[in-house]
């Protein structure tokens, strides 16, 4: 309820609803702590105004209620910080616990300022070589063209697409400054750090289109570092990547018709006189 209160969009990822325990039950106990101790102040300052307490009193208080109380507030934190919210975060990032890659779709999340670019690695589940010399505008991640395997890989910018209820691997990672990729909706957030190739992964559970921010102060273009990320049916998401990837390797997509497979003919000799 709170978390609604405080305006966080509804969760589209199927472990978000521990995340948002979690922070419900923080935002519960912050409000309780707020009211706590505002309310100590307050008391403090009438009770222990100047005019009712003309001599100061220099042996302060003898009670121990103040120190055993500031104990429970710590054991309280201890118990949402290790017995939740380590748990949770191992669970996001041990090894064991990523999806098969040839059961996700996998893609490469790269940073720069200020834009996102997703590589996919297409039909063939790997991704093209890249090559920091061969970055141009038109191929901001500099993939290689002479490479096969990125024959069938497609790149899109500030658009992130996944598929509805596919296990999504994210490897995220930054060509200049560090930025982080916040994916709000999937209650999962990774810094994009340049030469680190940082893997995230979860599994969408609502199709809709969502925000993607930049989360890291990254320079003065940050506030427009904003990508969108669309959540579809497997079906509508191939055809996303057909007509991208025809528009993307013209060449490798076209349908091969007869006249232009077979062996162009060799000029007739001219006679000889
Ligand atoms: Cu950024």
């Amino acid at each position: 309820m709170l978390n609604k209160w405080m305006g966080m969009v509804p969760n589209a990822s199927e472990h978000g609803y521990l995340v948002d325990h979690l922070l419900e039950v923080c935002h519960w106990f912050m409000l309780v702590l707020f009211v706590g101790w505002f309310s100590f102040f307050l008391y403090s300052i009438i009770r222990f105004h100047r005019s009712r307490n003309p001599r100061a009193n220099y042996h302060g208080v003898k009670s121990k209620a103040a120190t055993h109380l500031e104990l429970v507030v710590i054991l309280v934190e201890a118990i949402l910080l290790l017995g939740f919210g380590l748990p949770l975060w191992a669970k996001r990032v041990t090894e064991e616990s990523f999806p098969d890659k040839n059961d996700a779709l996998r893609v490469h999340a790269v940073g720069e300022q200020f834009a996102w670019n997703f590589h996919y690695p297409g039909a063939d589940n790997v991704f093209g070589r890249q090559d920091a010399h061969l970055v141009t505008g038109n191929n901001p991640l500099g993939l290689d063209p002479s490479d096969p395997a990125g024959k069938d890989d497609v790149v899109s910018k500030n658009e992130l697409y996944l598929v509805n209820f596919k296990p999504t691997v994210i490897e995220v990672t930054s060509k200049d400054v560090i930025h982080s990729l916040s994916l709000h909706a999937m209650r999962i957030t990774q810094d994009a750090t340049p030469g680190l190739r940082v893997p995230i992964w979860f599994r969408p559970k609502l199709e809709g289109t969502y925000e993607v921010v930049c989360a890291q102060l990254c320079g003065a273009g940050h506030f427009g570092m904003k990508a969108s990320m669309i959540v579809q049916g497997q079906k509508e998401w191939s055809a996303w990547y057909e007509d991208t990837m025809k528009l993307q390797h013209p060449v490798a997509a076209a349908p091969v018709s007869a006249e232009a497979a077979a062996p162009v003919p060799a000029p007739n000799p001219a006679p000889a006189q």
